[in-house]
């Protein structure tokens, strides 16, 4: 009896775990991620599941767009918590294969996003989507230095979460 009892409520925990987010992808898949995650394989994120992580807007001009938007997406310290890592610096792999490490804290101190949305509107390849990093350059003059512009990257496609050890 007491058996059964625990068995329904791993059901029922399982079962809290899959409303929160859907562990794989019915739709494209836009992003990959490897490294110190708790899974054997690569995790692999659609459009929707990345709409399931807490989400968070910065509006700001950036170098390399024109006029301000509105950019609406995830954090990396929700992406990492769902996936249990106690990463705490990025290696950012783009469509055109150009990596930028960014370090985790980033995400906290200086407000960076992953930014599917641009004013509402998922961001085409082409607008380089379908995910840019989005720093809030317009609210802190200090992000416009040559070293956030440098991990600022756009269109991208995969992370690796690294633990530092030292
Ligand atoms: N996908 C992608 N993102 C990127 C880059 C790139 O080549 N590809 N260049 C980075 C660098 S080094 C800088 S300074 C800024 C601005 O690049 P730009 O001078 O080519 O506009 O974007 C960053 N993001
Ligand atoms: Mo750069």
């Amino acid at each position: 009896m007491r058996l059964l009892f625990s068995f329904l409520l791993l059901i029922l925990a399982n079962n809290t775990v899959a409303a929160d987010m859907a562990d794989t992808p019915t739709g494209r898949v836009i992003l990959t991620v490897s490294g110190a995650i708790n899974t054997k394989l690569n995790a692999t994120f659609d459009l929707a599941m990345l709409d399931a992580l807490p989400q968070y807007t910065i509006t700001t001009h950036t170098p390399w767009t024109q006029g301000l938007h509105t950019y609406r997406g995830f954090s990396a310290v929700d992406l990492l918590d769902h996936l249990g890592s106690t990463g705490t610096l990025l290696q950012i792999t783009a469509l055109n294969q150009y990596m930028t490490e960014v370090p985790l804290s980033d995400f906290l101190d200086n407000g960076a996003i992953f930014a599917t949305r641009q004013d509402g509107r998922e961001i085409s390849v082409r607008n380089l989507g379908p995910i840019m990093v989005i720093y809030p350059f317009d609210e802190r003059e200090e992000l416009k230095s040559e070293r956030i512009y440098g991990r600022s990257i756009w269109q991208v496609s995969h992370i690796k979460s690294i633990v530092l050890t030292e």
